[in-house]
């Protein structure tokens, strides 16, 4: 008997939505100029920085690589966390305007993961009022209820690629990782799942691209739509691509098909 498929676990940056070069980027780049600091982080500097996952690492491991140092006298850390709370400020309005979608099948999987009791989480990096932001804007004001755990940012010690906030969110839910499929698009994003023991399904980006999936089920470019079927980019799957609760459960079971 195959594990039976109990929740499903997301990632949100990459994941969910192509938050990173449109959004957190540019709310980055606001908060460093509201600051008076003459830093800005390019598309392509930005790819390289994603390496370093959270806000305020990114920002710390920046001012490291180029020998920068606070403005302000006083505890460094506190000037990264000032910085860091503008620049949530400016993500959280950027998204909140509704310049950013989902990325196609995750409404439609959700919805259907919804009417069929599977249960819903999510595992991220970034900051909770991010992840609500994102949430609202796209699926509604209902839609952070919809999720049983919500593992974000600092909750836990070491982000992404460690397995800590998967492990968080499978103590949270009491779930053994062999009932659940985890959403990436990063490979510290599936080093994290993979060290918790979790399954993994991989929707690349163009920043993500090239990074190394080989742990992961199975490597696609979206979750596919009824008029717009994904591609298959790393491991096993043939027939429709279209990534349902059908299709996932055969994914999760280790079958190539429906
Ligand atoms: C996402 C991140 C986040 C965001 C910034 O990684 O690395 O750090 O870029 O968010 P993942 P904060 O998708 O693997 O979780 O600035 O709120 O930290
Ligand atoms: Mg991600």
């Amino acid at each position: 008997m195959p594990d039976e498929l109990m929740a499903l676990i997301f990632d949100v940056d990459g994941t969910l939505a192509d938050t990173e070069r449109d959004a957190h980027r540019v709310a980055f780049n606001r908060a460093f100029s509201g600051q008076g600091l003459d830093w800005h982080w390019s598309v392509e500097r930005y790819g390289e920085l994603l390496k370093v996952t959270g806000g305020k690492e990114r920002i710390r491991h920046y001012m490291e690589q180029e020998s920068l140092i606070p403005p302000v006298s006083g505890d460094p850390d506190v000037f990264v966390r000032r910085l860091h709370q503008d620049k949530t400020d400016a993500y959280v309005s950027l998204i909140g305007s509704g310049q950013v979608s989902l990325r196609p099948g995750i409404a439609r999987l959700i919805k259907e993961a919804r009417e069929q009791g599977v249960r819903l989480a999510i595992a991220t990096t970034t900051t909770m009022d991010n992840v609500t932001v994102l949430l609202e804007s796209t699926l509604g004001p209902d839609a952070p209820g919809w999720f049983e755990v919500i593992g974000a940012g600092d909750v836990v010690p070491y982000k992404k690629p460690a397995p800590d906030i998967y492990r968080y969110v499978l103590q949270k839910l009491d779930l053994e990782p062999r009932f659940c499929l985890a959403f990436e698009d990063s490979e510290n994003g599936v080093l994290s799942a993979r060290g918790a023991g979790l399954r993994t399904i991989v929707t690349a980006n163009g920043y993500t691209l090239g990074h190394d999936f080989t742990s992961s089920e199975l490597v696609l470019d979206h979750l596919g739509e009824e008029d717009q079927p994904c591609r298959v980019l790393g491991g096993h799957w043939t027939g429709r691509c279209l990534m349902d609760m059908q299709a996932l459960r055969a994914v999760h079971a280790g079958a190539g098909t429906v």
